[in-house]
């Protein structure tokens, strides 16, 4: 058997003595039992007259072969149509879509340039897994060069619907090129539902059950729903070196329940709207001191100005309920911009009562999963979950609202604060075993099982 290929848009090479999340954990260690190369971006951005190469580095059995983007491609490819036109397209929001199409052919040089360099490296029977939207013409790119390995694309957000994919111009070159996959990998049912129906009714391909029939080929469309290692995290979030100090000033009051969000401020996550509710249930309740929420806000993609706003709204949002509702106890809300290690945001998520996932729309959301394996089994914590995340599909157990309804939130937020001890045991114990059965292990091999028996025949053999 050959080895694997994973292509992602960022590679995260573990670093000695330094704990990384799941999914990067889960992939090395895919890359290790196959033994395999990691290809992506490295992070840096160099000018547009710096020759773009790849760099390869060897660290434990794993080959790590990374490049750069210049400035155009950062600018049109990274910044551009994957997160200015794609991201806002498959989470709905095609009021924040702009689409460009200079964007998109850098878009497609780019899937061209790594293509390339997968052809340099790629044995006969090497197996290759592409990661995430920057990608979805790879596989095309690659059989354009004679590459009749089996490819495949696992997408970590929504699919989205017809209606939106109508709206894209490049919809069905974009459609037509992930059709060169022999796999295309969903987070949800939903999801999978979705992209079948888009197919049908965009491209009009014949299809079977799940698989798609297209000039010769077959691509199975699946939902392997991405798992956490909840073991892993459950001793993560044992440790107490927790340093709230270096993160929040003041620090967060400790005499009530924690209410903690943990995201990257993205205006799929749902903040503003959650922000408000929290506001309302105060000013409702009169009671301002009956928690602390901790809000981690990691600010991302901060060139592309929709993010530059919300980040700036998002703040300024969390100072004047501060202001407005703070007492001598304190204040309600407890902000960090910083990034938390890894260790330390699973010890946070234990010691907090409640865990508020408020996505509008959401792949799977691996806070709500990872917030569960990190809560002491005698004395667990409750999640409340957006019906708009992927995550919803399984954890029916958590209490799930509706981010666009705030009487929903309040309600749930009263009922998270008051639910007894038992019922919370219920509802974790349910919860957790599923999260055990349905790991990232398993999702990692069902999908590299279905990958090798891919049943595929290229364009190039008809
Ligand atoms: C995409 C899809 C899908 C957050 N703050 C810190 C930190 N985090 C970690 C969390 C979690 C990860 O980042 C975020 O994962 P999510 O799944 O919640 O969301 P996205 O970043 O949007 O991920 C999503 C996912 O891909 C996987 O397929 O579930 O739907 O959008 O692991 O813990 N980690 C550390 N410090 C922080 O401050 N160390």
């Amino acid at each position: 058997m050959g080895q694997l290929i994973v292509v992602s848009n960022r590679v995260t090479q573990p670093q000695v003595g330094q704990a990384v999340g799941g999914l990067a954990v889960a992939l090395n260690d895919a890359l290790k039992d196959h033994g395999g190369t990691w290809l992506g971006w490295n992070g840096a951005q160099v000018s547009d007259t710096h020759p773009l190469e790849f760099q390869e580095q060897q660290h434990d059995q794993v080959t790590y072969v990374t490049t750069p983007l210049n400035h155009n491609e950062y600018q049109n490819f990274y910044s551009g149509f994957a997160n200015n036109t794609l991201w806002p397209m498959l989470h709905s929001r095609l009021d924040l879509m702009v689409e460009d199409p200079t964007q998109f052919q850098t878009y497609q040089q780019v899937n061209q340039r790594f293509a390339q360099k997968i052809a340099e490296i790629a044995q006969e029977d090497d197996i290759i897994w592409v990661h995430d939207y920057h990608f979805l013409s790879l596989a095309e790119q690659c059989r354009q060069l004679g590459l009749k390995n089996r490819i495949g694309f696992f997408l970590h957000i929504p699919f989205s619907d017809t209606d939106h994919w109508q709206q894209l111009h490049v919809a069905n070159t974009l459609l037509t090129d992930l059709l060169a996959y022999d796999v295309i990998g969903l987070q949800t049912q939903a999801d999978q539902d979705e992209c079948i129906e888009v197919y049908q009714s965009l491209l009009n391909t014949a299809i079977k059950h799940n698989t798609i029939f297209y000039q010769q080929r077959r691509v199975l469309v699946q939902a392997y729903p991405i798992g956490i290692d909840p073991y892993a995290i459950q001793q993560a979030a044992q440790g107490d070196n927790l340093l709230l100090q270096d993160y929040f000033d003041p620090i967060p009051k400790h005499n009530v329940p924690w209410i903690i969000s943990a995201e990257r401020v993205d205006y799929s996550k749902g903040i503003l709207e959650r922000l408000d509710a929290i506001e309302s249930w105060i000013k409702e309740q009169q009671a301002s001191d009956c928690f602390a929420v901790i809000q981690v806000a990691c600010p991302c993609r901060m060139e592309v100005e929709t993010y530059k706003h919300l980040y700036n709204s998002v703040n300024q949002r969390i100072a004047s309920i501060n202001q407005d509702l703070s007492s001598l106890e304190g204040q309600p809300i407890y902000v960090t911009n910083q990034m938390i290690p890894h260790h330390q945001l699973m010890q946070l998520y234990k010691k907090s009562a409640v865990c508020w996932v408020n996505s509008l729309k959401d792949g799977m959301n691996l806070v709500a999963k990872e917030y569960i394996a990190a809560q002491d089994p005698n004395n667990p914590g409750v999640l409340i979950l957006s019906c708009h995340t992927g995550a919803a599909e399984h954890m029916q157990q958590a209490l799930i609202v509706n981010p666009h309804d705030i009487k929903s939130l309040k309600d749930a937020l009263s009922k998270a604060l008051d639910m007894p001890l038992s019922e919370r045991m219920i509802r974790y114990h349910a919860l957790i075993k599923d999260l055990e059965l349905n790991d990232i292990y398993a999702w990692r091999a069902s999908f590299l099982k279905d990958l090798r028996h891919a049943n595929t025949r290229h364009l190039h053999e008809v």
